[in-house]
């Protein structure tokens, strides 16, 4: 009985040192992003930025990503704007389905112009100007896919191909 009080003790003790260096207080990833990491794939980092503070002017500074097949795909968009109305996000589609998802999320204010759909492969949130956000998904099966800023009025000009190989 005392011993397996003190074989408890030792083990809570053990468990919790264990537990301590696996955690470093430097540790700044996201939850999901440890998740992700856990299932021990290699990581393909992309930097995209919106550019531009009219209408006319913005777009994004990459017409093509690639990436590689069975890595997690660490997509971080910059949005370089100034301006106020250049509110950016990026959405990977399945090829073909830019189109019409770019004219669904219009309408979606409450979704923040996501549509739900099966042809959407990921999708980041909104980056207002001056703002970063970061998105960790697993490459898709290799091949070819579009992505695009579906925030009103923004799919047609900010647009590219998306590539796993
Ligand atoms: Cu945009």
């Amino acid at each position: 009985m005392l011993k397996q009080l003190i074989l408890s003790v030792f083990i809570i003790l053990f468990c919790s040192c264990g537990g301590t260096e696996k955690t470093p207080s430097n540790k700044v990833s996201s939850e999901s992003k440890s998740d992700l990491v856990n299932k021990n794939k290699p990581i393909t980092s992309i930097v995209v930025r919106g550019i531009g503070n009219t209408m006319a002017e913005m777009a994004f500074d990459k017409k093509e990503i690639k990436v590689k097949r069975g890595t997690i795909v660490e997509l971080k968009l910059i949005n370089e704007a100034i301006e106020s109305s250049m509110v950016h996000n990026l959405v990977i589609t399945k090829k073909g389905k830019a189109d019409a998802i770019g004219m669904d999320a219009i309408s979606l204010k409450d979704q923040n112009y996501i549509p739900d759909s099966p042809d959407i492969i990921a999708a980041t949130d909104l980056a207002k100007p001056g703002e970063t956000v970061i998105l960790n998904f697993e490459a898709p099966a290799p091949g070819t896919y579009e992505f695009m800023c579906t925030f009103p009025g923004h799919h047609q000009k900010m647009r590219g191909v998306f590539i796993v190989e």
